[in-house]
């Protein structure tokens, strides 16, 4: 048989045209693919939620994929290893409490169990609004091809609808900063100085629900609370996203 090119292409666009469109309406929209991000969805879509992750990145994995300062190695401490072993992310013990794993295998092992589990990617792709409405619930994100802000084009958005969204966008904290800037009653502190054992240690009281409908997860949730910042130690994120989960579970069960 000779392989049709035109046949390649309606194949790529037919079937990204269903998901998408099979997408608009969903449980759980995570917003950003970092390891918070991930964690958060692949345990949510485990449950068997329809679950989205949005990624404004051509490639995923946030801040992990780098490891430290390019290093392709993170350290992860004794509370959260149990989450590396869930997901198979081999580790080595450097000093007792101190787990030293690959960046990259990390980050492809949590991406592997949020396609496993039925999570859908959504690469390229920018949150570049919430949708409030009646209720006063964040429900709805309002998206955009990423190009179409790096171009500076004037191209309107499309809305994806949500039960919930997990801001999981990191250091920026991008969804709640929308929520903060267009007059929900939220502050967002920002992200304090370098103090790895504080930061890990209050994450998981910064993961909550900051807004009807809108959870706070990893960096993100240190970020709004004006919480000092770790460095390259991701137990905290791990916990973070596996704790945000919970808290959408419960809710979304209610
Ligand atoms: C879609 C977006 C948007 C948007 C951003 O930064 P991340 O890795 O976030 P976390 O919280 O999972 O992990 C933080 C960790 O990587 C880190 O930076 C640490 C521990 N730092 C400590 C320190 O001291 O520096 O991932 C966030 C993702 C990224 O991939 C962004 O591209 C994405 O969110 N994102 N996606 N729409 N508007 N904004």
């Amino acid at each position: 048989m000779e392989l049709d090119e035109i046949t390649i292409s309606r194949a790529i666009l037919a079937s990204q045209m269903d998901v998408l469109i099979d997408h608009m309406e969903l449980d759980v929209a995570v917003v950003g693919a970092g390891p918070a991000g991930l964690t958060c969805a692949a345990l949510i879509a485990e449950q068997g939620f329809r679950v989205g992750i949005i990624e404004k990145k051509l490639s995923i994995g946030g801040g992990m994929w780098g490891g430290g300062m390019m290093f392709p190695r993170i350290v992860v401490q004794e509370e959260a290893r149990r989450l590396l072993d869930r997901f198979g992310i081999r580790s080595t013990v450097y000093k007792e409490g101190y787990y030293v794993a690959k960046s990259i295998e990390a980050v492809s092992k949590l991406a592997a169990a949020a396609c496993d589990a039925g999570a859908e990617f959504f690469n390229l792709i920018m949150v570049e609004d919430v949708m409030i409405k009646a209720d006063g619930r964040v429900s709805g994100l309002v998206i955009n091809w990423t190009a179409v802000g790096m171009g500076n084009l004037h191209v309107d958005p499309l809305v994806m609808g949500c039960r919930y969204t997990v801001d999981a966008t990191g250091h920026d904290a991008v969804v709640a900063r929308l929520v903060e800037k267009k007059g929900g009653d939220i502050e967002v502190k920002g992200e304090s100085f370098m103090w790895a054992d504080r930061a890990e240690s209050r994450i998981l009281e910064h993961t909550r629900e900051i807004f009807p409908g809108l959870v706070v997860a990893g960096m993100a949730a240190n970020a709004v609370a004006g919480e000092s910042r770790m460095g390259p130690i991701f137990g905290g994120m791990l916990l973070s996203g596996e704790h945000a989960a919970r808290l959408v579970i419960q809710k979304m069960k209610e």
